[in-house]
């Protein structure tokens, strides 16, 4: 790994980088230019590194994973970057004799928005644990013009803005136009007799997209592996612009120009209209065409001109069933372009796909309206099918008579092309992410398949990369372990068990508890600045931080914090420890109740942030555009993790590892891997309410509960649903009716109601433990010692042992 010798050296580099890159003096560079030229100081370093890192795995000819996901939520790399190359404290000096502050310039990147949530943000993790341990395995996405929106609150509503993160350039990337390759849309597909007794596939009348390809470095941890996250863009050739100009229709090429960058201009395009629903296809299908042919054309050229041992060179990873064309598309390429036979193409096929599945919320169980796919994809869905025809005379022959089943297990039914059952039929591995989410799968969502492939179910529960959440994120606690059990746990995470041993050492505690006031300082400081408002660091910081849902209920949270608001003007010498409550989190821009949950958290903390006589005692505020950043400066300054899905619900969460490795003390449901936090830490270290996930399940199973009926014999309950439409939250009548109708009308899907009173004792609870200050650092502490299991590195071992097949590549 080439380093700078010292800040001398790299003082120097800077100003001459900074010469040839802005043509100006270093004392006039702008932040952003400072930032850059730093980051262009950093590709410099880690270049050969990357170069190097391709050529061996191509020369020792290793087998390489590829981790296809729609969404990677990289958060910013500049730091990152500096910490994996071990270079920034020199570079923080450096940069101080010239004037600058590096904190001030590190937020000049724009924080990617190139994802949702979880599912973003573990591929992220995931990428960074691949470098991190030297193994072989690179990202593939889409470089989405347009992240996910910007989220503004304006009189407490969200509001979303576009979020052009590329506006000024992202020095991160190459773009590599001689790996482009052209996808294929719409057009006739149709078999014919090949003239030796087979048949062939024809496709013509196709309208092709150019894909390029942005690669960004993920740098490995101390080491001089650097793999590739792929991104690619939607471009149209000159030629296609010049074949529509020839006929004549200037508006034609426009519109055709327009198209085609519509693919990767937007993540997540409104699909609610089936023009939304069409471009999301064709996102769909452009990542994974793209990403599946530079592979193809990557082993042909550099491992092997025989396909068929494909599979002992190339894993392919779909992340959740967005990627799941990777399957048609491989059987595609394996027989039209390479001449192999349907079972010979299948089994390379499900040889390489592996398949993880991140919720089992049927409305994000993909499915895609037949005709649309068939415009759209007809040789793909040719491929389909054939394969769901194959399926179901198997299943028929083993059932017979039983339509059911195959009902339960068909990829085309009901006019709809079922992704998960693609993903699910073509995969050799299927995983949840957490042990109760697998075994969900295995007992419900996809019994049906676990019955017929019980050998390919297993489970990988989730992890974070402790690299970003405490060493990048929490430097002080990161120093604070170092002197405690040494710095061994920065590579081997796992080492953090031995903190254990500090959980009821004095001095150590004093020093923990330091830290937790100096996070919760600094976030205090920014809320101050961005918002205004103080924040009392003595108060229990209890916070909730992930995407707004039903099921994640933020609506809980907020109801007993109304509770406790309307409590304590009853009573205002109620003896409480007093409490900060902080939310943030995007709502989908179509996502009605969520919306409204938003709105009545900025309502509610508006009227209690404003009422002087509480004495302190609550604070709510409601944190807008919540993002990878963002999430950096409230982990450390947590002292609640709030985890308070419904059971059964939400698959693993990975908010609530990152938490836990912070030092916060998890309040949740036994749900996704709270369960297993509770596990590792036990009922002394974690506060644990609520139905579990086998009691909602039987409440489902008999039609939910009557939550009319809760309504009626519980006294809060019915005064705080209605306060929400009786307009005294100072919002006219009806203001959160469609809350109101979903607790009631609606039957409370989420148990809201339900877990009330357990979540309300479950508050007391932590009040109680707070209050003895000395046994709530030691939680905090075995929560931090217990934190290691919860690394992804961990989880990647996992799949590179268990599902890969691959191994560390270490460099000779
Ligand atoms: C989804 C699931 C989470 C899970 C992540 C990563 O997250 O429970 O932890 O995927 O596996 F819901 P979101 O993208 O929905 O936030």
């Amino acid at each position: 790994m080439k380093k700078w010798k010292d800040k001398e050296e790299f003082k120097k580099i800077f100003i001459r980088k900074s010469h040839v890159a802005w043509e100006k003096d270093v004392r006039d560079l702008i932040p952003n230019e400072v930032y850059q030229t730093v980051a262009f100081m950093i590709r410099d370093l880690i270049s050969e590194d990357w170069i190097k890192t391709n050529k061996m795995y191509v020369e020792k000819k290793v087998k390489q994973v590829y981790y296809f996901s729609i969404e990677f939520l990289l958060g910013r790399l500049l730091q990152s970057n500096l910490i994996s190359v071990d270079m920034e404290t020199v570079c923080r000096e450096g940069l101080h004799d010239l004037g600058w502050d590096l904190d001030a310039i590190i937020p000049e990147e724009r924080d990617p928005g190139l994802g949702n949530g979880g599912l973003g943000r573990l591929a992220a993790c995931f990428a960074d644990s691949l470098a991190a341990l030297r193994l072989p395995g690179h990202g593939c996405s889409i470089r989405y013009q347009y992240g996910l929106f910007n989220q503004r609150i304006v009189d407490g509503q969200q509001v979303e803005l576009p979020d052009n993160w590329l506006v000024d350039g992202y020095p991160w990337e190459v773009k590599k136009v001689d790996k482009a390759v052209n996808v294929c849309f719409s057009g006739n597909a149709y078999m014919r007799p090949d003239g030796e007794g087979n048949l062939e596939c024809v496709y013509e009348n196709y309208h092709s997209v150019r894909a390029v390809p942005y690669d960004v470095p993920m740098v490995g941890y101390h080491n001089d592996t650097v793999n590739t996250l792929r991104l690619w863009r939607a471009e149209y050739t000159r030629e296609d612009v010049y074949r529509v100009l020839a006929k004549g229709n200037r508006h034609e090429a426009f519109r055709y120009k327009d198209n085609v960058q519509l693919i990767s201009r937007f993540l997540y395009p409104e699909d609610s209209t089936e023009e939304g629903r069409r471009l999301r296809l064709m996102q769909e299908y452009f990542m994974v065409s793209a990403g599946v042919q530079s592979i193809v054309r990557h082993f042909k050229q550099k491992i092997s001109p025989n396909i068929k041992v494909f599979g002992h060179y190339v894993a392919i990873h779909i992340n959740d069933t967005h990627p799941a064309l990777v399957i048609p598309e491989l059987m595609r390429i394996f027989m039209d372009e390479e001449g192999l036979p349907w079972e010979t193409a299948w089994d390379i096929t499900t040889e390489v796909v592996a398949y993880t599945n991140h919720t089992i919320l049927p409305e994000a169980m993909e499915r895609w309206s037949i005709p649309l796919f068939k415009e759209l994809l007809p040789r793909i869905y040719l491929v389909i099918e054939e394969l769901n025809k194959r399926w179901l005379q198997q299943v028929r022959n083993k059932n017979p008579g039983d339509e059911a089943k195959a009902r339960e297990v068909a990829i085309l039914w009901d006019n709809q092309v079922h992704m998960a059952h693609l993903a699910v039929l073509g995969s050799h591995s299927i995983n949840g992410v957490a042990e109760i989410h697998s075994q969900i799968l295995k007992e419900s969502t996809l019994h049906a398949f676990y019955s017929c492939f019980p050998e390919r179910f297993n489970n990988k529960t989730n992890g974070v990369s402790h690299r970003r959440w405490l060493i990048q994120s929490n430097p002080q606690l990161a120093q604070l372990i170092d002197s405690a059990i040494g710095n061994t746990w920065r590579k081997h995470p796992e080492h953090m068990i031995h903190l254990s041993a500090y959980a009821a050492d004095t001095a150590f505690l004093e020093q923990l508890d330091q830290v937790k006031r100096i996070r919760k300082n600094i976030l205090a400081s920014y809320i101050k600045a961005e918002y205004d408002q103080q924040i009392d660091t003595d108060s229990v910081f209890d916070i909730q931080i992930k995407r707004f849902h039903l099921y994640k209920r933020q609506l809980l949270n907020i109801l007993h914090i109304l509770n406790l608001y309307y409590a304590l003007k009853e009573n205002p010498n109620m003896d409480i420890v007093p409490r900060t409550y902080l939310f943030g989190g995007k709502a989908a821009a179509g996502y009605g109740e969520a919306k409204m949950t938003i709105k009545l958290i900025n309502v509610v903390s508006k009227m209690i942030n404003g009422d002087h006589c509480l004495e302190g005692k609550l604070k709510v505020l409601f944190l807008e555009n919540y993002n990878v950043s963002l999430a950096q400066l409230l982990f450390p300054a947590a002292d609640v993790s709030e985890q308070i899905s419904t059971a059964g619900k939400e698959a693993s969460g990975t908010g609530n590892m990152k938490f836990m490795m912070n030092g916060a003390i998890t309040l949740g449901t036994m749900d996704g891997a709270n369960v297993e936090i509770h596990h590792e830490v036990g009922d002394d270290n974690c506060v644990i309410f609520g139905l579990r996930a086998d009691e909602v399940m039987k409440y489902y199973v008999h039609g939910g509960y009557s939550s009319w009926d809760l309504y009626r014999t519980n006294e809060h309950i019915r005064m705080l649903l209605t306060h929400l439409v009786d307009g005294s939250l100072g919002n006219g009548n009806y203001a959160f009716q469609m809350l109101y109708d979903s607790l009631l009308d609606r039957n409370d899907e989420y148990f809201v109601l339900k877990d009330f009173d357990s979540y309300c004792e479950a508050q007391k609870n932590i009040g109680c433990r707070y209050q003895n200050h000395y046994k709530w650092l030691q939680s905090s502490a075995v929560n931090i010692a217990h934190s290691g299991f919860f690394s992804s590195d961990r989880t990647i071992r996992q799949y590179a042992r268990d599902i890969w097949h691959i191994k560390p590549v270490e460099s000779t």
